[in-house]
């Protein structure tokens, strides 16, 4: 934060929002470009561009969006968890999974957008959430599959986002990206409880596996080749790696991990290869994402419904809330005392 906390203020005041003499941007833009490449943190008092705004907040709210959505198919079986070891375990997570969504909102706020905006967005269906949550939860080792391989993508995909170049977005990720390495290690742990249990408890493990695995995959996005934001995002320093960059830096972490837990990852073509340091890896079926993303998903309509249906039950919470702050703002008598 050096030269980047005491700049930010300065250069919003200096800079925000307005137009230079000449009636152009052209001297904000060199300053924001100047700290982009210098590593420096965007804040949300700094000028930036009106791109760079829009595309944090789609992927800020995509993010958070994914975290509540994705609170969903485990807390399917919060109620059946196998003990109550097990089930604490798994509350804890799925509350954890809200909070992230809190701190995402709030990060979408600092760029001038509410959280009420956002979330009418979602549940009208203009903003996605992540296609992995899309997908049931059939069997108790659903849960631990998520824990393995979905929190253990997302831990590969956010770790860069720490070094985001918004401010904001970069401190939420710290604390995301240590309770999802908690969440990953919880999933592995029961995998291998289940693995090394009884023939049926393994092979409900596989099960789960087989399933999990490709979906995983996709959740890095299209193929490089076909992704429209990464190019621009890259440049902004928003994203750190490609989408392929950061699925086979996932590949290359989960076979050695598969192997521990006494699973087979799903996929034939899977293999070591010596040239490029790297496992080589089958085709993801695109057709399938693309499919998930417009809606004709497993679950998609079911999520959504729950979703809205949530919302709309928690309204008195949100007017409660609204009538208390609005007490304690107006400085009611009571409140003072
Ligand atoms: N699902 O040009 P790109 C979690 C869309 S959190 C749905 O490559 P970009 C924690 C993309 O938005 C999981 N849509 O896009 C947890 C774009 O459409 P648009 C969420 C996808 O932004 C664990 C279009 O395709 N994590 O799991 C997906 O440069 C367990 C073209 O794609 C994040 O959101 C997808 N998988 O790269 C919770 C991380 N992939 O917007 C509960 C932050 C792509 O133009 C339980 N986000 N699309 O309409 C990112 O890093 C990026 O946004 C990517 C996509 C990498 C997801």
């Amino acid at each position: 934060m050096a030269t980047a906390a005491a700049q930010p203020t300065a250069r919003g005041q200096a800079y925000g929002g307005a137009q230079d003499d000449a009636g152009d941007t052209t001297a904000y833009q060199r300053v924001f470009d100047a700290a982009v490449a210098a590593d420096e943190r965007i804040e949300p008092r700094d000028w930036m561009p009106d791109a760079y705004r829009a595309t944090l907040v789609r992927q800020i709210a995509q993010h958070a969006h994914s975290e509540i959505i994705g609170m969903q198919p485990e807390a399917n079986w919060i109620t059946r968890a196998p003990s109550l070891r097990r089930k604490a375990i798994l509350m804890a997570k799925v509350q954890d999974e809200a909070g992230h969504g809190l701190y995402l909102y709030s990060a979408a706020e600092t760029l001038g957008t509410s959280r009420d905006e956002l979330l009418d967005k979602l549940h009208a269906g203009r903003q996605k959430y992540s296609s992995i949550f899309n997908y049931p939860t059939l069997t108790w080792a659903d849960v631990g599959a998520i824990g393995w391989l979905v929190d253990g993508a997302a831990i590969t995909n956010q770790v860069p986002l720490c070094r985001c170049s918004y401010g904001p977005y970069a401190r939420a990720m710290v604390r995301i990206c240590k309770e999802e390495s908690f969440h990953q290690r919880q999933g592995y742990e029961l995998l291998l409880a289940l693995s090394k249990g009884t023939p049926e408890q393994h092979a409900m493990a596989q099960d789960a596996v087989n399933r999990w695995w490709w979906p995983s995959l996709m959740m890095f996005g299209p193929p490089d080749d076909e992704s429209q934001h990464s190019a621009q995002s890259m440049a902004w320093k928003i994203k750190r790696h490609s989408n392929d960059e950061l699925r086979q830096r996932f590949v290359d972490i989960c076979v050695p991990q598969a192997e521990s837990l006494g699973l087979t990852l799903p996929d034939p073509d899977l293999r070591w290869n010596e040239e490029r340091g790297h496992y080589d890896f089958g085709p993801i079926d695109w057709t399938e994402f693309w499919e998930v993303l417009k809606g004709n998903g497993p679950c998609n309509e079911q999520r959504i419904e729950q979703r809205r249906r949530a919302h709309e039950e928690g309204a008195w919470v949100r007017e409660a809330a609204a009538a208390y702050a609005d007490k304690h703002a107006g400085g009611n008598g009571e409140a003072r005392a």
